[in-house]
This record gives structure tokens, sequence and C-alpha cells, in this order.
């Protein structure tokens, strides 16, 4: 991770008198706050803004270029609309609620969660492209080209969701590092593939295995050929469930390279770092997965809970299993005005982890009562469902609705934040949006 180069937008989010300094060449002045640009940081601003910029010398300093501000986007990714760019090295976006009220969402709404290097779309080649499957408790090696996964195991398509597991990170307070994700690195799109219970079962598992993990083409963002970016997996029972699919399409079409052309593994209901994506090898464990991402805090929360800001020794951090429930509203988007007396429609998803959804309400006073929504049966096991209702307001003002769902165990959203956790991880708090009554 030291070596990591955050880009422009995370080195301001994060520490603006560092990414002065960084950036700027040399501490700016305070007062003016005027400071000179590097030649080598002049030639990183102009290319984020695409042009030289000839009055460069008189830019105040820590000053990001509106053309970069503004847009909040300091490039686009292909395939990607509307997204927050979060970070481009490596590249992290997610998605506003208001973009993910399709029931089964586009590709181009679709988050991007990157913790290396993807391969370069140059080198990807479909026809070539193997999965290998080994580790200690694969009965055999083997490997599949696509066609060949295509071609001797029956498909699926299952509408699955994928959240990571570090959604709604940026409201911990103290705050933890990482992608400052707040409620749009969720999604749920359909994806056709072959079970990867099929494909274990073809190649067999010793009675001795313990976990299944991947590894992608993605490399390390150090530029390290010999370190891996990301490496998890999942218990034997979550991997040989029949929603758990090697997918080589989204949404009917190629998998987005963003989001792991042209093959990845999806294994829903769980943080989204356990779908592997560019995937080219399944490893068959006879123990729980070490690879990079599975150790100490990362993807793991205090076993029990703990005050916020605690050190939290190693041995009593838990890895993280099924997603809580949680649920957004994607209709209407924050800051919507609304005329009195009009009914106000209200929609979204909900959406709990290995579980169903079995209710969802709405309150117009922060909390105090709830209102029923009507909400839909998902299309299947661990998909989202959707919520709809319509709200009455009793007079002008400003108002919040909240949603809050209640998984099949009774277990509902906290309306604030839930444990505080060391990399923050697991806020389903309570998605509210803001309205104006008038
Ligand atoms: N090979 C590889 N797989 C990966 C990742 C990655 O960086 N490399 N990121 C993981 C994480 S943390 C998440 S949340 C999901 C994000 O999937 P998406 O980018 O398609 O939305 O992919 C997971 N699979
Ligand atoms: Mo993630």
């Amino acid at each position: 991770m030291a070596n990591k180069k955050p880009g422009i937008h995370e080195l301001y989010t994060q520490d603006p008198v560092a990414a002065d300094h960084l950036v700027w060449g040399r501490q700016t002045d305070p007062l003016t706050r005027r400071g000179f640009l590097t030649q080598s940081s002049l030639i990183a601003m102009s290319t984020a803004v695409g042009a030289s910029i000839p009055f460069a010398h008189l830019m105040p300093g820590g000053l990001i270029p509106a053309a970069v501000a503004q847009s909040s986007q300091p490039f686009e990714i292909p395939g990607k609309e509307g997204l927050i760019i979060l970070n481009d090295r490596p590249v992290n976006a997610e998605t506003p609620a208001h973009l993910l009220d399709d029931n089964v969402t586009p590709a181009k709404y679709l988050f991007v969660r990157n913790n290396g290097r993807p391969p370069v779309t140059s080198t990807i080649d479909p026809d070539t492209w193997t999965l290998e499957i080994g580790g200690e408790s694969a009965a055999r090696s083997m490997s599949f080209t696509i066609a060949e996964l295509k071609e001797k195991f029956e498909h699926y398509t299952y509408q699955l969701q994928l959240e990571c597991g570090g959604n709604g990170r940026s409201e911990f307070v103290p705050p933890a590092s990482g992608n400052q994700w707040s409620v749009g690195a969720v999604g749920c799109p359909s994806w056709t593939g072959v079970r990867l219970k099929d494909v274990l079962e073809d190649v067999g598992i010793d009675d001795d295995a313990v976990y299944v993990a991947y590894y992608g083409a993605d490399t390390h963002a150090s530029g390290d050929p010999n370190k891996v970016p990301i490496s998890r997996g999942v218990p034997v029972a979550k991997a040989l469930e029949d929603e758990t699919l090697v997918a080589w399409a989204m949404n009917g079409e190629d998998i987005p390279h963003m989001n792991g052309y042209p093959l990845r593994l999806v294994c829903a209901g769980w943080p989204g770092s356990v779908c592997g994506k560019w995937l080219n090898k399944i490893v068959v464990r006879n123990r729980v997965h070490d690879g990079p991402k599975m150790t100490g805090t990362s993807y793991r929360v205090p076993c029990s809970s703990v005050a916020p800001g605690s050190q939290v020794p190693e041995d009593e951090m838990c890895i993280i299993e099924s997603m809580p429930v949680k649920s957004l509203i994607t209709f209407p988007r924050s800051g919507v005005e609304h005329a009195l007396g009009e009914k106000f429609a209200v929609r979204g998803h909900a959406w709990a982890g290995d579980l169903e959804v079995k209710k969802v309400r709405v309150s117009i006073d922060f909390g105090a009562t709830w209102h029923k929504t009507k909400l839909t049966a998902p299309a299947n096991r661990l998909a989202w469902q959707h919520w709809s209702t319509d709200v009455e307001f009793p007079e002008a003002g400003y108002y919040e609705v909240w949603a809050r769902a209640t998984d099949s165990t009774g277990k509902a959203q906290p309306m604030v934040l839930p444990g505080w956790n060391p990399k923050g991880y697991l806020n389903n708090a309570c998605h509210r949006i803001a309205v104006q009554v008038g």
C-alpha cells in the first residue's frame, strides 16, 4: 500500500494540506494561498484539464482546476455515466442514489471498485482466456476456456446484488481510511454464467475443503508484479450455493471492462470483494484463505462491538460474511421541491445479504412514526427487492424521508450509524432524502 499513488481527487479529499504540498511542490503561503507549480505538477495539472494552462503561475496554491472540481470528474470511465469518481488510481466510482432507480441496474450505472490496476483491455482475449482450478483441496488441477465453460455446463441467469463492504464508510466517526463511499457502492444487474458448484463438481473437491477463493488478472497498484492486489474467498458452503456464478455476461452483454470482463465470480449477499473480477483462477483451500485482503483489518470487523476509535487486536476481528439489511431511496432525488397537497411518490430497493427483506417502512418525522410501503418479492434469491409508497406532508416546510428495511429474521436497519469498526464497513443506517414542501 505504501507505494500506491492516489490521484488528485483522493489527495485533496483526504488531506488538502499534504495535497498542496505534493501538487504545488512547496508549502503555499497560508494568507494568499499562492504557490508555484513545479514542472511535474504543472504537467499533471495540464493533463487533468486536458490543455496547457497559460496563467498557471497565477493560480492560487491548492486550487483544484474548476474543470476538474465542478464536474468532480477527473476523467471519464468508458461505458459509465454519471458516476462520482472517488479515486482515479486505482479507479473507484460510486453511483448517485437517484441513478440506481432501475429494477435491474444498467451497466453504465454499476459502481466500480478496483484495488489494483485492471488488465489492459488490449491484452484481454476472451477466446484464449482461461480459468484455472487448483488449490490443496481440489481433486485435480484443471483449466477451462470460456468456450469450454459455456459448452460443458448449464447456463443460469440471476439478478444478483453487489455491494462493497465499505459502502457508507464516509459517515463513520472517527473516520475510517479508504474510499469515502456514500451510499452508491451497490447495484443489482442480471448475470449469466455457469454455477461454480457445477465446475467444482466436475473438478472434484476433497473432504477437507474449507474455503474457495479467487485470483484475477489485475495487478498491484504499486506496479510490483510479485504482489497480488486482492484475493478473497468464501467458505465452501457459500461457494456451492446455486446462485454463485462464474459469469461472462451482465444484462445479456459482455461484462464492462471495469466490472471484470471477460469473466468474473458473482457470489452475492456477501461483501462485493468476494466477487473476483477478471477471474482467471479458483483455488479450493484446506484452510481459511489467506490471500491479500483476507487478513488483518481487511473486510473484518470486531467480533463484538467496540467503542469508536478503539484499537482492536487482530484475533478479535471476524471476517464479514452476509451483508446486513439495507435500503435505498432511488426516487425522487434528495433536495427535490414538492407542492403541498399533492401526493408524493417515493420508491427504492432493499436487500438483506443472504436473507430476504420482510418489510420496508418510511418516516417523514425523523423516525417518530413509520408508514408501510408496498414491497415486491425478489426476482430470485439474493436479488434486491423494490418498495414504493405515497407520502402526504401535513404543512409546508423542510422534511426528510427516511426508509427502513427489516429482514426475514426481524432485524431492522439502524436509524443512525451502526457499530463503529476500524475500516468503516457495514454502514447500513437508514438512507434519507431532503424534501422542500411549499
Ligand atoms: N480481481 C479483482 N476482483 C475484485 C476487486 C478487485 O480489485 N480486483 N474488487 C472487489 C471489490 S472490493 C468489490 S466491492 C467488487 C466491486 O465490483 P465492481 O467494481 O464490478 O462494482 O469487486 C471485487 N472483486
Ligand atoms: Mo469492496
